[in-house]
């Protein structure tokens, strides 16, 4: 071997040490935790209820002006946030199956065009919020829709095309919660902000100066990843619960951060509700892992005098330890303290049947449509067009969609105004706890899932969207449009 080369080959070994060394520096200062650091020192804040106008044909006009604001979100700090009828997140709407609903959507964001996308809702293409209904800056948009569904916790936020993640983390997020008769009759808390709590997480990261720092290191396989929890807002936060038993729902409002979700001490909860609704019984569980998008209402038992931390335990995203530790796998935070009154009124106990959910069937099914999610912003290798129809659906068909990750990369499927049954995931019949309805699920890495989808019976010229619910993957492409339209 000449001189010269025995230099090369030195300095291409010595190269590839310091790459790896600087690999290993950015993977050990990957991990993220609070546990241990909080001290609940803040109560909880609850979103309004939203109080509807009923118009002259019985419509519910919930007037919502999209804003900038600012949020006191770190002690002693300012962060520019954007809101719904406030300076961060926007108030709860509320309403019944059988209701018309008609929010009146004004952006007054300034410069920025918006969406306001209703997640979870059976509605007409063009009152979907999706990135064809943008809403030009200083303009009111006025969709409208009966509710035509179950009970369920919903929730909405902006769908722009290319920029869901940052109109997300800048705080443009609400929950949209469904009654329904059956739902009415059961004995859950049901007590807004009483014994019945929105817990709307979200993460972030904030500079010293508590302005929200958009930036992303140099491996994000799964997109932004914020080191501070905020809850409805509520950084550091408790609750006062006053009953013997308080329902909680879990909505994860992240755009890359999973949450495996459970109480500090290793007591169990019940899950009596999941993306689109009731269970048809409630399941006993210690932990449920939520992907971006994901909700689940639990209820929890409390003795008089506790208090109790709700916790997310590192998720298991049954990727590589490498992209593991830079999607959040490694992470665990401490998200809210339950503090129970010296004295509790009593609750009943949960009941046993929930909602009439049944067997999915999967013969009813007229055809099957498989989706691979590649990479990170392709699906069947093909990124959004928002010019290009990629499916078309038959108005009121039921069918099967096979979804497979084909990458190494947690990937989750959201198809819009649908809910879905989930006939086998990663090989296996569901688990209890994903044997519901649901419309957002998360695929593991080399996994599929197949699902079984009653499609709604509008037709429209307008497209619905499927896509990746990590919204750095939407944004790069990670998305489809399919129309429900006569075939021929
Ligand atoms: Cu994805």
């Amino acid at each position: 071997m000449s001189r010269w080369v025995k230099i090369a080959a030195l300095t291409v070994a010595l190269a590839g040490a310091a790459f790896a060394a600087v690999l290993f520096a950015l993977w050990s200062s990957a991990a993220e935790s609070n546990v241990g650091e909080l001290e609940f020192a803040n109560e909880l804040a609850i979103p309004p209820l939203a109080e509807p106008e009923l118009d002259s044909e019985g419509r519910m006009a919930f007037a919502l002006e999209l804003q900038r604001g600012t949020s006191e979100l770190l002690p002693g700090t300012t962060t520019e946030t954007w809101g719904a009828n406030g300076p961060q997140l926007a108030p709860t709407l509320r309403a019944s199956r059988g209701d018309l609903v008609a929010p009146e959507v004004t952006n007054g964001l300034g410069s920025e065009t918006t969406t306001l996308h209703w997640h979870g809702m059976r509605l007409p293409a063009e009152a979907d919020g999706g990135p064809h209904q943008a809403i030009a800056p200083g303009e009111t948009w006025t969709p409208q829709w009966e509710v035509d569904q179950p009970a369920a916790t919903l929730w909405y936020h902006p769908h722009p095309h290319g920029e869901t993640e940052e109109h997300v983390y800048r705080g443009l997020v609400g929950m949209f919660i469904l009654d329904d008769p059956e739902s009415r009759r059961l004995a859950l808390p049901d007590d807004y902000g009483i014994d019945d709590i929105p817990v709307i997480i979200q993460d972030r990261k904030l500079d010293d100066d508590g302005s929200l720092d958009f930036s992303k290191g140099p491996i994000s396989p799964t997109g932004l990843l914020g080191d501070e929890i905020f809850v409805n807002g509520t950084h550091d936060p408790h609750v006062e619960v006053t009953r013997e038993r308080v329902r909680l729902r879990l909505l994860n409002a992240s755009g890359a951060r999973f949450y495996d979700i459970g109480l500090a001490d290793g007591r169990s909860f019940e899950l009596v509700g999941t993306d689109g609704g009731l269970l048809s019984s409630p399941v006993t569980m210690e932990r449920i892992l939520l992907s971006p998008a994901e909700r689940a209402e639990i209820v929890v038992d409390l003795d008089p005098g506790e208090e109790v931390v709700l916790r997310s335990f590192e998720p298991d995203l049954a990727t590589n330890v490498f992209e593991g530790r830079f999607a959040g796998a490694d992470d665990s935070f401490d998200l809210l303290e339950l503090r129970a009154a010296a004295e509790l009124d009593p609750a009943p106990p949960v009941p046993a049947r929930l909602a009439s959910v049944g067997e999915p069937d999967a013969s009813a099914a007229s055809q099957t449509r498989s989706f691979t999610l590649s990479g990170q912003g392709a699906i069947d290798g093909r990124s959004m067009d928002i010019d290009r129809i990629d499916q078309v659906v038959p108005p009121g068909a039921t069918e099967i969609w096979e979804v497979e990750n084909g990458s190494g990369t947690p990937h989750s499927f959201h198809p819009h105004d649908v809910r879905f049954r989930i006939l086998e995931i990663a090989g296996g019949p569901p688990p209890p706890h994903l044997d519901g309805l649901k419309d957002t699920v998360f695929i593991p890495p080399g996994e599929s899932a197949r699902l079984l989808i009653e499609f709604g019976d509008q037709t429209s010229e307008h497209p619905y969207m499927y896509h990746c619910h990590l919204l750095q993957h939407e944004d790069r492409g990670m998305m489809g449009q399919f129309r429900v339209s006569p075939i021929g």
